[in-house]
């Protein structure tokens, strides 16, 4: 198996302090950001999506990987803007309306942060309404909706209805602890994930099959 390079390494054991220089030394040796997010980030954040989801590493390592991963993103995000870079890909993202969690729902942001999306995060409590504003507004690829009570899933189901009946053309993405596939597809979401590293592969699908 190929040696990873040392940037990707730090992320996924989360030396946030080694990153800053790790960064420079490939903007040194002449990378350019967007290369150094997709080669060198990008195949960091995909270890510790695959690690988790086998239950290889847990919250807290996922929470430093990706502290890791934004300690870079401070250095390179002006570098990306200055060369009018820009993700290929928008994704919204929000708890629905009644439901107050939100450490699932952020730990996903991170993963699709880490998989180089760009993430609106509209928080919690988010009414079907203000989803549908945002999406109208952002015009995103991808929308998430998160979750976490068995109260709040009729919640998820109008508000999938509710972005579907304003007529934008969106691939929505749900999961949460309650929620199922079954639920998902009876609820006429296009993607469901069990956990925050499926997460990235339920709508990297869903974006190829856009594509
Ligand atoms: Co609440 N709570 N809570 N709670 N809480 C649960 C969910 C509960 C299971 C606890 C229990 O009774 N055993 C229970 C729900 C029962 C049910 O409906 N089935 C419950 C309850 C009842 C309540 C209150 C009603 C309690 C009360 O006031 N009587 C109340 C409701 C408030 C509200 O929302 N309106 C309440 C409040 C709270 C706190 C505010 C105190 C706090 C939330 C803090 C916060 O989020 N900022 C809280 C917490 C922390 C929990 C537990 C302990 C932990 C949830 C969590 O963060 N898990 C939880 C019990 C438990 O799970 N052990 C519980 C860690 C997180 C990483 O996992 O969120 O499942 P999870 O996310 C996973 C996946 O689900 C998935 O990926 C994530 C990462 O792998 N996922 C997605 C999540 N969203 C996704 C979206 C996707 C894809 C995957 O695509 C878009």
């Amino acid at each position: 198996m190929n040696e990873l390079h040392p940037l990707t390494q730090a992320v996924i054991n989360g030396r946030r302090k080694e990153v800053p220089d790790l960064v420079q030394q490939c903007l040194d040796a002449g990378e350019d950001a967007k290369s150094i997010v997709q080669d060198r980030l990008v195949p960091g954040m995909t270890v510790v999506g695959e690690r988790f989801k086998k239950n290889e590493i847990f919250v807290p390592e996922m929470l430093v990987a990706a502290r890791a991963m934004k300690e870079a993103l401070k250095i390179l995000e002006p570098l990306l803007v200055a060369a009018g870079v820009r993700p290929e890909h928008t994704a919204i993202i929000g708890t629905v309306e009644g439901d107050l969690h939100d450490i699932g729902k952020n730990l996903v942001a991170m993963m699709w942060k880490g998989a180089n999306m760009e993430v609106i995060d509209l928080g919690v409590n988010v009414p079907p309404a203000k989803f549908v504003e945002a999406i109208a507004q952002h015009k995103p690829h991808l929308v998430g909706l998160s979750a976490l009570l068995t109260t709040t899933m009729p919640a998820m189901r109008t508000t999938v209805k509710a972005i579907r009946d304003a007529g934008i053309p969106v691939k929505i993405v749900v999961g949460g602890a309650p929620i199922t596939r079954e639920f998902a597809e009876e609820i006429g979401a296009d993607g469901y994930s069990r956990d925050a590293g499926s997460a990235v592969d339920a709508a990297l699908e869903l974006l190829r099959a856009k594509a």
